[in-house]
């Protein structure tokens, strides 16, 4: 596996993962000659010449708080971001060509400037081994995408996933299976699952598992038949006594479920876990659609071999296409424990999550589940399944909870796939990554959205830490956060705007929300934002990815914060995908601005005000990394001077190869 602790970075210690890729990529048979890039070029000279100004103010920089200094660096920011941001990238708009529909699904690869008009950045070795992350779940090689069935079993935590065991891209799924003690460390091993029946043959595609009172363990899951019918199957541990659970029968009498009438044969997958109704019946629930309406089809079953289906739907939401990997849960008004998914009644609320096939992002709802009518009814129509409120505003999808017993909690594990082209994933060997597991739970606090933090095994690999108090940026200002490397950290910071400018600054004229998408990124200027940490940049700022608020008094007096990321700067090369994202983020009153973010090489993972809004990034910078990568604090107000206290920790790779008897831990 990948996580050797051999380290290609002379300037720390912190053990990586880089795996080498072949030397010649022609030899990998993935990459041509690139084209001369003249907008590369320019951004060398920009960053000479932002270079040239920092040894001409002054040779040693760091921690400083002049003021000239920090004008001068936020004006090579503001133009470079803005020289960048009026160029275009060179994408195909669109391909004839698609893996995925042929095979009865959308497209899951990322096929983006694949074909011969994309312009390809001449990527190398070291280059493209950096992108491999430290602490992140992968696997060895190849391409991963949805988290499939995972529990908790016997002092062992599995997860399954969709796992290509022959190529880089999306095709030839099976379940791959790794276990781990604390969610961090893993084993590798072998396949659970693989497609050796005409009712999987074209794919074991996504399911969930049921652990039942008696401690037996259902999985579902569904089949891509020989002819491409989406089907439910039933598998189970051929010996329930092992804790590794590493073979799997699958039931003699598969498939369970066939499409039923009306549903289209490739309109039928991703069965959810499991939950007990008040009549002892188990209930699950299957994504489709009919025509452009979303829907959540209903079953109940006493043995999971056959199935009653409910008429109606658990929910329905027009425009919004197919529904995939649908989750359903309780959610505590009262306690911060997770609740096993069959718990309902007067102290808990339902979360409806579907995976939106068409924009390809979760969507979250909360609401009540009225067990008679068998159905969900959200709190806020406005934030019905599918049209509100997300997970995540970055990268993210097909993600699925599990009750945690062993810690009373409910944990998320999502699919961050690629925003590099497809050539570089195959050049790389691998495709995609898991987002640290969150935590879910409903924020008390506003009753209106969920709390999402990394789970508290994540600490464990936090190694030497570096505190910073009190930081001042002036209104277009960057400071530098000495930290050494910036590859692996875990960063918590607070952000303060002066009062006065808090309570002088007027309504911005006919705005009353800030698009992180629209607003032209962090070079946006406003009285009150943005502001925040430029993490993964190098020292001459030609590459850096902006983690930001951005604050607006709306026409009704009140403050407004979004929190975004934007990617437009992260990287010199013009073959990845750098859109800005993010949403807005309630702020409440008596609190600072904060953020924890994970940053392990091509993962930016972000959660604002204690996880209500959090922001997934993949980036590929081609200087910002291994020792060049740095960290920055940045201010590009125009009226507000902004205050902020960091606590930096530096991580450790986690420990993730194959199974080894020997190693219990
Ligand atoms: N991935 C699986 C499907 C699911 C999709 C196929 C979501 O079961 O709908 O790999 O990414």
């Amino acid at each position: 596996m990948g996580t050797s602790t051999n380290n290609n970075d002379s300037s720390n210690d912190i053990p990586c993962s880089y795996i080498p890729v072949p030397d010649s990529l022609d030899a990998a048979g993935a990459m041509a000659e690139p084209r001369r890039q003249v907008k590369g070029l320019l951004v060398i000279l920009c960053g000479l010449l932002v270079l040239f100004l920092l040894v001409a103010f002054n040779g040693s920089y760091r921690g400083s708080n002049n003021a000239h200094e920090q004008a001068s660096l936020a004006a090579a920011l503001t133009s470079i971001v803005d020289e960048k941001s009026t160029s275009s990238e060179t994408v195909p708009s669109s391909s004839t060509w698609s893996r995925g529909v042929s095979a009865g699904v959308s497209e899951k690869s990322n096929w983006l400037f694949s074909s011969n008009n994309g312009e390809m950045y001449p990527w190398n070795n070291s280059m493209l081994s950096w992108q491999r992350t430290a602490f992140h779940f992968q696997p060895e090689k190849n391409w991963m995408n949805d988290p499939n069935g995972p529990l908790y079993y016997k002092g062992w935590y599995h997860f399954f996933y969709q796992y290509n065991p022959n190529a880089a891209v999306w095709g030839d799924i099976v379940w791959g299976h790794a276990i781990s003690r604390d969610l961090i460390h893993w084993q590798h091993l072998p396949l659970a699952m693989v497609a050796d029946q005409w009712y999987d043959k074209n794919g074991v595609w996504t399911g969930s598992a049921t652990i039942l009172p008696n401690g037996k363990i259902i999985m579902l899951y569904t089949g891509s038949t020989n002819e491409s019918v989406q089907v439910q199957n039933l598998a189970y541990p051929a010996d329930p006594s092992d804790p590794l659970l590493i073979d799997w029968v699958k039931y003699p009498s598969n498939p369970v479920l066939f499409p039923p009438p009306g549903i289209g044969a490739t309109d039928f997958r991703d069965p959810t876990t499991a939950w007990l109704t008040s009549e002892g019946k188990w209930r699950i629930t299957i994504g489709s659609k009919l025509n452009k309406t979303g829907i959540a089809l209903v079953y109940d079953t006493l043995d999971f071999k056959t199935y009653e289906q409910i008429e109606g739907f658990l929910r329905a939401v027009p425009t919004t296409g197919m529904w995939e990997c649908v989750d359903f849960f309780p959610v505590s008004k009262e306690v911060e424990n997770g609740l096993n998914t069959s718990v309902n009644g007067a102290g808990v609320k339902h979360v409806m999550k579907v995976s939106l096939d068409d924009d390809r992002h979760d969507y979250y709802s909360i609401g009540s589940y009225d067990e008679k009518n068998v159905k969900f009814i959200p709190d806020d129509v406005d934030n019905d399944v599918g049209v509100g409120l997300r997970y995540d505003y970055g990268v993210f999808y097909a993600s699925k909870t599990f009750f945690d017993d062993s810690k009373r909690r409910r944990v998320l594990w999502g699919w961050i796939g690629e925003s590099d082209a497809e050539y570089a994933d195959v050049a790389k060997g691998w495709a995609s990554l898991q987002g640290i597991p969150r935590t879910v739970t409903l924020d008390t606090k506003t009753g209106s959205n969920l709390i999402q933090w990394p789970v508290e095994e994540v600490e464990s690999l936090r190694l030497r830490s570096d505190e910073f108090k009190d930081l001042k940026a002036k209104p277009g200002s960057v400071v530098p956060i000495d930290v050494g490397t910036a590859t692996q950290l875990d960063i918590v910071a607070e952000f303060e705007i002066e009062k006065e400018e808090l309570e002088k600054a007027t309504s911005e004229s006919n705005v009353d929300y800030y698009s992180c998408e629209s607003s032209g990124g962090a070079a946006h200027r406003g009285a009150l934002g943005p502001f925040g940490l430029l993490v993964l940049a190098d020292d001459g700022l030609s590459e850096y990815t902006p983690v930001y608020f951005y604050v607006i008094k709306g026409s009704d007096g009140n403050l407004k914060t979004s929190f975004c990321s934007d990617q437009s700067r992260s990287s010199v090369a013009s073959d990845v995908v750098k859109k800005t994202f993010g949403s807005l983020v309630p702020v409440l009153e008596g609190e600072k601005f904060s953020v924890r973010i994970l940053v392990d090489h091509s993962i930016v993972e972000s959660f604002a005000q204690g996880g209500r809004t959090t922001v997934t990034s993949r980036v590929y910078p081609t200087r910002a990394i291994y020792g060049a990568a740095r960290l920055f604090f940045f201010n590009n107000a125009t009226a507000a001077s902004v205050t902020a206290s960091l606590k930096v920790w530096q991580m450790n790779s986690a420990f993730i190869r194959p199974y080894n008897p020997d190693q219990t831990n």
